[in-house]
């Protein structure tokens, strides 16, 4: 059995970890060259740090980030050596409109993602592209409140409307927005939202979400009516939530961090608000702006399928005692005592993916992508560059097992896996280059020093052999 003959494998990138050149072929300054590296990022992409430009005390990873932009070809080169069948990467949007309002698209700008889809298919490998990887022009966040605002809906729009029609034949694959539930836990990264003294952020939260929940519907139902051949998913910053004990405050727990995460799917999926958070909202006093046709839009145009990215399972406790946090991906729980950690303190739980795919198919009953696994991890390369990383070998083929298990046992619909950061780019969370994810290492450290060159790890002929055996040899030899 195993997986099916027309698996997706392959690896993950967002824009503005991996491109650079920030400021060039008229690309327009986004919220997320803004967040920089060190003690500050985290009240930056939180939203209670105002950075609304570059300064010099600070230093900011995404500007050259590993210059993707230049070097794309050698990269995609790479990537099909490997034997990649899908190579997962993001548009900014802000190299297609600079500002973000504009009616006119920057020709540079779609011309490269075009010659970058174009170097793809000359591989054989399907783009599977995300439209916005926490990325939002700096004028739409100045100008209008970023995802607070309903306006930003036309942009996204208009944004879909170009990009469907100019790539229609090239990218079939399409996510509408990466992680949408990051929007909650980072909300200048995750959706642009800066907060101003005294602002409800609830309030300012869930319409933001309303908003985006929205132009994803408008997204899948254009991409539909451009080409019926295109397939639109979702995706969420995946990984369940387990109860500390069997305590029944400790399962309810677990059940609530869950739904919070769930409620964005729910309405991507299946359509509607889900009645638990229409409650919730009304305890809360947040009114949500929803506006006539809005309800049927969010009913018509649900996804085609669900992606998701998982890293760790959570835990939650409602004993004070219990209070040591595990440091996860941008929100937590309790740290588990059955798990090892990841140098970055990331709970490593292969099994916890199978039980997160088996969550997420019973519940939406769709077709499942993993869009982004991987360990984050430091590399010594030897004296040749070269770096022995078994530790990422180890936990990339236990974790592709328990996906195995999850299709094989289980009967979980699976399209595809994607490996997160492929090629060694800047962290989301900590802007640090020295966590590592790929299968390809990177001569660039922390404070942007570095030739950039650009070396293939143990891992990657380990990689190559799990994709032409389809799965199959998950052996290190
Ligand atoms: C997800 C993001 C990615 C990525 C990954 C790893 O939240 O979608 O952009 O970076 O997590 O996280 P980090 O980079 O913080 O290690």
């Amino acid at each position: 059995m195993g997986f099916r003959k027309d698996f997706l494998w392959g690896g993950a990138t967002a824009a503005n970890q991996c491109e650079g050149a920030y400021n060039e072929d008229g690309r327009g300054l986004a919220n997320v060259d803004l967040a920089p590296v060190g003690k500050d990022r985290a009240a930056v992409i939180n939203g209670d740090m105002k950075m609304f430009d570059f300064d010099d005390n600070h230093f900011y990873p995404a500007r050259d980030a590993i210059d993707m932009y230049h070097r794309y070809k050698e990269d995609i080169a790479l990537f099909a050596e490997m034997g990649f069948k899908t190579y997962r990467l993001s548009i900014a949007w802000s190299r297609i409109f600079p500002k973000g309002d504009e009616t006119e698209p920057n020709e540079a700008g779609l011309k490269y993602y075009e010659d970058l889809f174009k170097e793809c298919k000359k591989y054989g490998m399907e783009p599977l592209v995300t439209i916005t990887h926490f990325d939002c022009p700096m004028h739409l966040v100045e100008k209008y409140g970023a995802w607070r605002s309903r306006e930003l809906v036309g942009f996204y729009e208009n944004l879909c409307h170009v990009i469907f029609n100019r790539y229609k034949g090239l990218v079939k694959y399409w996510l509408t927005f990466n992680e949408i539930n990051v929007l909650l836990h980072a909300p200048f990264m995750g959706a642009g939202l800066y907060f101003e003294e005294g602002e409800d952020k609830d309030q300012v939260k869930y319409q933001a979400a309303h908003h985006e929940l929205l132009a994803s519907a408008i997204a899948t139902k254009i991409a539909h009516e451009v080409d019926p051949e295109n397939k639109v998913g979702c995706m969420l910053a995946g990984g369940s939530n387990y109860a500390y004990t069997p305590k029944p405050e400790d399962v309810w727990a677990s059940r609530k961090a869950d739904r919070e995460n769930y409620f964005f799917i729910d309405v991507q999926s299946r359509g509607e608000y889900p009645t638990y958070a229409l409650k919730e909202m009304e305890r809360k006093g947040i009114e949500l702006p929803i506006q006539e046709g809005d309800l049927e839009l969010l009913k018509e145009h649900t996804v085609d399928f669900v992606s998701f990215s998982y890293y760790a399972s959570r835990v939650q406790s409602t004993d004070p005692e219990i209070n040591e946090k595990a440091p996860g991906n941008l929100m937590g729980g309790v740290i588990n005592p059955y798990l090892e950690s990841s140098e970055w303190g990331w709970q490593i739980d292969p099994l916890g993916l199978r039980i997160t795919l088996n969550d997420l198919y019973d519940r939406y009953q769709k077709p499942l992508f993993i869009v982004e696994n991987g360990l984050g991890a430091i590399d010594t390369p030897d004296e040749n560059g070269y770096v022995e990383d078994d530790y990422r070998i180890e936990y990339l083929a236990e974790h592709i097992k328990a996906m195995k298990d999850a299709v094989e046992i289980d009967g979980v619909e699976l399209l595809g896996y994607t490996t997160w950061g492929c090629i060694d780019l800047v962290s989301a969370g900590t802007g640090e280059m020295k966590k590592r994810y790929g299968f390809i290492y990177v001569d660039r450290d922390n404070d942007g020093n570095g030739t950039l060159k650009r070396t293939k790890k143990k891992s990657f002929d380990w990689y190559k052999q799990v994709i032409a055996s389809n799965g199959e040899d998950l052996s290190n030899n």
